[in-house]
């Protein structure tokens, strides 16, 4: 007698668990499409003001003077002083400040990068632990203070200083005569024309010094020191032009 064989069941239930996987990879896809993550982004007020950013359970307190202007991804709790952000399923907060001299902390640590841009005036920025982009515009004397983790500083063309703390930070400077301290960390400093100032501080830098007479700052770690076009000097080098 002839037995069915059992194996002609086989391809059809392949087919079915195959049709399951696929429906149950779909519907793991759909919520990483269906949530897109948010910017927060904050407008300082006109007249200048004294911002402070802290992290308080899962939201964002801003304090200090704001502007008219909504802030996105947050609300005001006292007039435009105070404003209050969820941080759920942020990827960036940006903060943009106005014409006069600002000042931005960010008291705690951010669960996402900062990109700060002072605007003119002259402006002072404190970064925390979160990765920070610091555009502090065109003025005299800015700064931009990155702290712990690998920040950014982009200055316009005045005399201003990027202070980059630990980690790997990047520094890059307009026309002014302007400071880059790289501090603790693999650094790397661009200072452009002027007469500049730059200290890689430990670790492996690499300076760059621009048109102008510059002086390089190695420090501590095998560094990479050219002063481009304009002969400053380079102090502590191991590699490069040195000039
Ligand atoms: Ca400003
Ligand atoms: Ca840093
Ligand atoms: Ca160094």
């Amino acid at each position: 007698m002839l037995k069915m064989p059992r194996m002609s069941a086989t391809p059809g239930r392949k087919l079915v668990v195959g049709l399951l996987a696929a429906i149950a990879l779909v519907l793991l896809a759909i919520p990483g499409t269906a949530v897109p993550a948010r910017k927060i982004v904050i407008y300082g007020a006109n007249s200048g003001s004294k911002l402070t950013l802290t992290k308080r359970h899962h939201k964002i307190l801003v304090k200090g003077n704001m502007a008219r202007q909504h802030p996105r991804g947050c609300h005001f709790t006292r007039g435009h002083r105070r404003a209050l952000c969820s941080a759920r399923n942020i990827h960036m907060i940006e903060i943009q400040m106005g014409p006069s001299g600002d000042f931005v902390r960010i008291k705690k640590k951010m669960p996402v990068p900062v990109t700060v841009y002072l605007g003119p005036g002259r402006d002072k920025f404190i970064g925390n632990g979160e990765r920070d982009f610091c555009y502090p515009g065109g003025a005299r004397r800015n700064r931009c203070v990155g702290g712990p983790n690998n920040d950014v500083c982009i200055t316009g063309n005045r005399n201003s200083d990027c202070v980059g703390g630990p980690g790997n930070d990047y520094c890059r400077h307009g026309r002014g005569s302007d400071g880059c301290w790289g501090g603790r960390g693999n650094d790397i400093c661009i200072m452009g024309p002027g007469e500049d100032g730059c200290h890689g501080g430990p670790g492996r830098d690499r300076l760059y010094g621009g048109s102008g007479a510059d002086q390089l700052y190695g420090g501590p770690g095998f560094d990479y020191c050219n002063g481009q076009r304009g002969w400053g000097k380079s102090h502590h080098c191991d590699a490069g032009p040195r000039r």
